[in-house]
């Protein structure tokens, strides 16, 4: 056979960017590419299983109206209809956008001049104020503009690497590698996170602080660079404003590194090494993510942070900057188009009547709506008021994403029209939703997206557009038609979209704002098809774009000097009370993307973490009775999580953490963001989504299940605990509750029909049971009092996929146990299928090196996110040795 021509697109999972070579027409392994100045070839294990996610199942490929499949016209019409109606009973402001990073920038181009500039309404928002926007505050209150100053390479080219709130092995895994093959004599990294994590396996010093405590921890640094002589007055003097207040308020808050250490629960030697080792290395790159941005003073920890990089001169250059690393695909490109509710396109002004009229001459209209609008939690606040009646939401699970879920729930109950775009069915929000619009997902979409170092890349095409399935720009353009606004939205392709766009930011062009496309704006169809990976600005001067920018100390401001600002600590909102004595932190697993409508269908990417759980200390578990592997349920103000005890010093006591990937589609009750309050930061209005507080208790469950079904038939379950765990052939349900059930009854409901084949032990509340039709398997349930008591069932899919079940086979099913293969343990590589116990088993026989394990197993030779993990492995081997 020969093999298929490839195409080069870019990932879209995380910022990182990564390029990928796909098979055009689909149906092959996607691959790393090489020529990409991201990854150069390699990927992780996401975006390495990215052609698994590929499936049919679950996609969402008509438009649908209340239920009702219809016609695009219909769909369209419909849109305008309720558009038009609410903008004439309510005014423009009863309309609203909700819109999300994970957009090309085509996309959100489009979105924002329809809503800003056409509808007249300034409520559009992104799941990005859930992500980046204390970030894009601290950068315009420091810089001028929402600018990263860094690049790629000056995370390999520092000689100190600061990791603060950040999970970077498991979150941006290739950069991460980066990194980690940069290390070398004399470099050092410190992480900064209140938990260890795969990160911090690189840190020479983890800094386990108190959580949301760190703009004490870089105020103090700042006293410290001060006290100590190491701050740049000469660079001061000539670029930036503001030094002296910022440091007077610092120094009222963190006056001495005794206190400072106190206040953030450090050791005072680890934050002197940490404070001096800053002072002493000119090449220094801080970069922070959702720790810092997720946080009630969020904004104001990120210019703490650059607080310190300005006192000391190192912005924008080879191995000295702050970084703010990108979470999703196109985070930077909806910053661009001015996705946010308090930003205008092209990185203008929303406040500055100019930066107003400007966007609305270059669109053609009388004037853009007068923003700034809702932010994301006052969006949905506004919603459930009933202030908006029409709510359009384009790739974003806010049902799933937005603290307290419960009350968006309501809020998107309450409203007359909830209009969502998705490529999937397996949504919370689009269960909610009146209006289905069928979007087209990655592999079908067509345009650019931006990545953590400011880098323009293509995603192509190399699917076709299954059933009726649309581009979200074409929606949008279509749904402007239909309002009269005919000629500004008759794009023909994302080619014409991307250079307006271009177009519309050359208006920066010799001003003093960074954000400039304009050497992309004359792009004929062909060179954009073709256009390879860029960072900008792009201009006629720099046509190749540009690496770094201030290097020279000329900011983006209208004076060109950048400001220090004077930072006040304020302490996170929800403190832990003897109601709720404990503090949940949230954040990512290394195999799934948010809220699994992708990852979760891809069976590979469930074997390392399969269902939600709840990381404990031990002194926190020990006087509640968890055990490891235990269930237990966190509450919080009616709401509830149950998850998987995991036992371990990791965390610090007093705190939990929980992934926040587990949903309604996946779990009876795995919604991290029903565990956090509705609180934000003053300045940028991002949620503290790392910060809440709840109970813990024990799940006392009687029994536990697994249950694998053909997947044809989908169902939920009255269990206290469920989750689903989809297979290659089947999907598998774990199952459990505190009940006492007729046993007789519930295999055959469960079943589907009298069981086939039963082994049952009724005193000692043991079941196995399968059914079998035409000697096909249909189902299979394992019952036990002990959930470690289940064995392990993924082997059994491959049961699903015979026509007939040999009588071995069958015996097999009731032992429980595949006779020919050993249990390989929980999956750590998930590249080479190698699991826990084999790693083990071969360190017991001798491997004693992560390479020696690579060489004899494979683990952890090809994307390496799981090497973390096999240094774990292989530690506590020692440990017990
Ligand atoms: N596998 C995977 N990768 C992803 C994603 C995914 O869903 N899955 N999502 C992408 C997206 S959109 C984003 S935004 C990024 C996020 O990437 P990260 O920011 O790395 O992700 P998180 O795991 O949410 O949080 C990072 C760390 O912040 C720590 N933290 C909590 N509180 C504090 C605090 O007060 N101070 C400090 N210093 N640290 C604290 C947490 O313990 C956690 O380890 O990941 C991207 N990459
Ligand atoms: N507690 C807590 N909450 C958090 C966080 C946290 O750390 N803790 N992190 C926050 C962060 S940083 C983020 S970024 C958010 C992410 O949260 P969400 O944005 O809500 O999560 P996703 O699962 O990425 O949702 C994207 C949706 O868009 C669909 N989709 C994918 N591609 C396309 C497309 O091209 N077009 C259309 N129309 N649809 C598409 C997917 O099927 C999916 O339903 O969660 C935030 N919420
Ligand atoms: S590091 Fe990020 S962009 Fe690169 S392959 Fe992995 S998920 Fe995709
Ligand atoms: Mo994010």
């Amino acid at each position: 056979m020969t093999p298929k021509p490839m195409l080069s697109t870019t990932c879209p999972y995380c910022g990182v960017g990564c390029g990928v070579r796909a098979p055009a027409g689909g149906g092959a392994a996607v691959q790393g590419d090489q020529q990409h100045p991201a990854n150069h070839g390699k990927l992780c294990v996401k975006g390495s299983s990215l052609h698994e996610t590929l499936v049919p199942e679950g996609r969402l490929l008509y438009p649908q109206v209340r239920g009702q499949r219809v016609t695009w016209d219909s769909a369209i019409g419909q849109v305008a209809g309720a558009i038009r109606e609410a903008v004439a009973t309510h005014g423009p402001g009863s309309v609203a956008f909700y819109l999300s990073g994970q957009m090309l920038t085509e996309d959100y181009y489009v979105a924002n001049k329809l809503a800003k500039g056409f509808i007249g309404t300034p409520h559009v928002d992104t799941n990005s104020r859930l992500c980046m926007s204390s970030a894009v505050a601290a950068h315009k209150r420091a810089f001028g503009e929402d600018v990263v100053p860094g690049c790629y390479e000056d995370l390999e080219l520092a000689d100190l690497l600061v990791l603060t709130g950040s999970n970077t092995a498991w979150n941006h895994p290739i950069l991460y590698q980066r990194m980690k093959a940069a290390n070398r004599a004399g470099r050092k990294v410190v992480v900064i996170d209140p938990r260890a994590t795969a990160t911090t396996e690189l840190a020479d010093l983890h800094l386990k602080l108190r959580p949301g405590t760190d703009s004490l921890l870089f105020n103090g640094l700042l006293v410290w660079l001060a006290d100590q002589q190491a701050v740049d007055h000469a660079y001061l003097a000539a670029h930036c404003d503001g030094f002296e207040d910022a440091l007077a308020l610092a120094r009222s808050h963190a006056p001495s590194l005794a206190q400072v250490a106190a206040a953030c629960d450090l050791a005072v030697a680890d934050l002197r090494r940490f404070y001096e080792w800053f002072a002493a290395t000119p090449r220094t790159v801080t970069l922070f993510s959702q720790g810092i941005n997720q946080s009630v003073a969020g904004t104001d920890k990120g210019n703490a942070i650059i607080n310190c990089h300005l006192a000391t001169g190192r912005v924008g250059k080879p191995g000295a900057s702050p970084f703010s690393i990108t979470g999703q695909p196109n985070a930077m490109g909806g910053r661009e188009v001015g996705g946010l509710a308090n930003t205008l396109a092209a990185h203008r002004d929303y406040e500055d009547p100019a930066d107003r009229a400007l966007v609305a001459d270059f669109w053609g209209v009388p004037q853009v709506a007068e923003g700034p609008g809702y932010k994301a939690v006052d969006l949905f606040e506004a919603v459930h008021r009933g202030d908006i009646k029409v709510l359009w939401i384009i790739a974003t699970n806010p049902a799933v994403s937005l603290p307290d879920s419960a009350r968006v729930r309501e809020a998107l109950a309450r409203c007359p029209t909830v209009i969502v775009s998705d490529c999937s069915v397996q949504s919370d929000t689009v269960q909610q939703a009146d209006i289905l619009l069928p979007a087209a997902g990655w592999g079908e979409k067509d345009g650019t997206v931006t990545n953590s170092e400011r880098r323009v890349s293509r995603q192509r095409a190399f699917l076709p557009l299954p059933a009726e399935v649309r581009p979200d720009w074409w929606a949008l353009a279509h749904v402007g038609q239909a309002l009269g606004y005919g000629a500004a939205f008759t794009y023909d392709g994302p080619a014409a979209i991307f250079r307006e766009h271009a177009r519309l930011s050359a208006c920066n062009s010799g001003t003093h704002r960074c954000f400039d496309l304009s050497g992309l704006q004359g792009l004929s169809d062909d060179e954009y098809h073709d256009l390879g990976p860029v960072q900008w600005p792009v201009t006629r001067q720099a046509p190749a774009g540009t690496t770094r920018l201030f290097g020279d100390g000329r900011f983006a401001t209208l004076s060109g000097r950048a400001r220090l600002v004077p930072v006040a600590w304020i302490p996170p909102q929800q403190q832990p009370d003897a109601q709720w004595p404990l503090v949940v932190n949230s954040g990512r697993v290394r195999d799934q993307w948010h809220t699994m409508t992708r990852t979760g269908s891809a069976p590979r990417l469930l074997q390392h973490r399969s269902e939600p759980f709840i990381e404990v200390h031990p002194a926190d578990a020990a006087p509640r009775g968890l055990e490891a592997g235990a269930l237990a349920t966190l509450q919080r103000e009616g709401q509830s999580y149950t998850g998987r005890v995991i036992v371990t010093d990791q965390q610090r006591p007093g705190e939990v953490f929980v992934p926040i990937h587990w949903n309604g589609q996946f779990a009876s009750a795995g919604l991290a963001s029903s565990l956090m309050g509705p609180v934000t930061d003053p300045v940028s209005g991002q949620p503290e989504s790392k910060h809440g507080i709840a109970s813990l208790q024990g799940f006392p469950a009687r029994w536990h299940a697994r249950l694998l079904q053909r997947r044809e038939a989908p169902r939920r379950w009255q269990a206290g605990y469920w989750t689903r765990v989809p297979l290659q052939h089947c999907d598998s349900w774990w199952l459990a509750d505190t009940d006492r059930k007729d046993w007789a009854a519930v295999l055959t409901d469960w079943l589907g029909g009298e069981p086939t084949l039963m082994m049952a032990d009724p005193a000692q509340q043991r079941f196995r049971a399968a059914r079998l039709l035409n000697g096909r398997l249909q189902a299979v349930v394992m019952v036990e009092t002990d959930a470690a008591l289940l064995p392990d069932t993924d082997w059994l899919d491959e049961c699903f996929a015979e026509p007939r079940l040999s009588s071995a086979q069958r015996r097999m099913l009731l032992a429980g146990r595949r006779a020919d293969q050993p249990d390989v343990g929980a999956m750590v590589c998930s590249c080479f299928q190698v699991g826990e116990k084999q790693i083990q088993q071969a360190i017991a026989e001798g491997a004693c090196s992560v390479d020696a394990l690579g060489e004899q197993l494979r683990c952890g030779t090809n994307c390496g996110s799981c090497l973390p993990e096999i240094k774990g492995l292989l530690l506590s081997a020692r440990s017990v040795a």
